[in-house]
């Protein structure tokens, strides 16, 4: 078995003046994913910034950081529908416009930090009707364990997604959210089996959190994300120097857990992306 590895490297909350090394301009992000790609990413997950490193869901940046990612990389682009809190629900639906293979697709309304990621029971429906009739291939985002039962409520009312394979990524240590421990992802595990035969995941953990979900992860039979979206620091006192420093090492621990890196390729057979 081999390890589907996702890179977050941007997000839509790390600030680019207290953490340089956050790929903001479309340059920095290319560079970033053919990196990431070298040392055993097969999808980057994007959030991208405007001229002032600001969270954007400009449609133009969109396009084109499509276009780029696709013409200098074989990366699986996810576009995230998430974007920032503040960002309202028609520029979130509007991601779909720019054309990528894969879209998150949030499975629940959460507290986060001191705000709230407002995801409404219509809202979703109207991302996951939308991405079935473009052939957007969704990433379930779970916050908390309810939200695998609202995607089983989802799935049972609205059908299976676009190429047929359900895959979700577990976000777990979000203040206001679940934990990030080997726990909650074990409870996790037990409700997927309430999901579509043949349901897979993945986890990130935030902050320090994202060892103890990535080695329990790769214990539990599950897929990995990894990058600065959710992770800023590298160890005890020593910040994070690149995404790809953070690819590499889970890469290097999937490795020794006899489960090494999947190519683009055969994520995109697993997820049931078309080439
Ligand atoms: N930035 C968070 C509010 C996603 O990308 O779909 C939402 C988020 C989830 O990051
Ligand atoms: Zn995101």
């Amino acid at each position: 078995m081999t390890t589907l590895i996702t890179v977050a490297p941007t997000g839509a909350e790390v600030d680019k003046a207290a953490v340089p090394a956050l790929p903001v301009t479309l340059d920095e992000l290319v560079l970033t994913a053919k990196e990431c790609e070298a040392v055993g990413a097969s999808v980057i997950h994007v959030h991208i910034r405007d001229a002032d490193a600001q969270p954007t869901l400009d449609q133009g940046r969109l396009r084109d950081t499509v276009a780029a990612l696709r013409a200098s990389t074989d990366l699986i682009v996810q576009l995230s529908s998430g974007g920032a809190v503040t960002d309202p629900e028609a520029a979130r639906l509007a991601v779909l416009d720019a054309g990528p293979e894969m879209a998150s697709c949030t499975m629940g309304t959460v507290n986060f930090g001191d705000d709230v990621f407002m995801n409404r029971w219509e809202f979703i429906v109207e991302l996951h009707t939308r991405m079935q009739d473009r052939g957007v291939v969704p990433e379930y985002e779970i916050f908390d364990l309810g939200h695998l039962t609202a995607l089983q409520r989802l799935l049972n009312k609205h059908g299976l997604p676009a190429g047929g394979h359900v895959h979700v990524d577990l976000v777990m240590g979000v203040p206001g959210g679940m934990p990030g421990t080997t726990e909650a992802l074990v409870a996790c595990k037990h409700a997927l089996r309430d999901l579509p035969p043949g349901t897979t995941f993945s986890a990130t953990g935030i902050g320090r959190t994202t060892l103890p979900v990535l080695l329990a992860s790769l214990s539990a039979g599950g897929h990995l994300r990894v990058g600065m979206e959710d992770t800023i620091t590298y160890a005890k006192g020593r910040p994070v120097e690149s995404n790809a420093q953070l690819v590499a090492r889970a890469a290097g621990l999937a490795r020794l857990a006899q489960r090494p890196p999947m190519t683009p390729s055969e994520a995109r057979a697993l997820l049931g992306v078309r080439p």
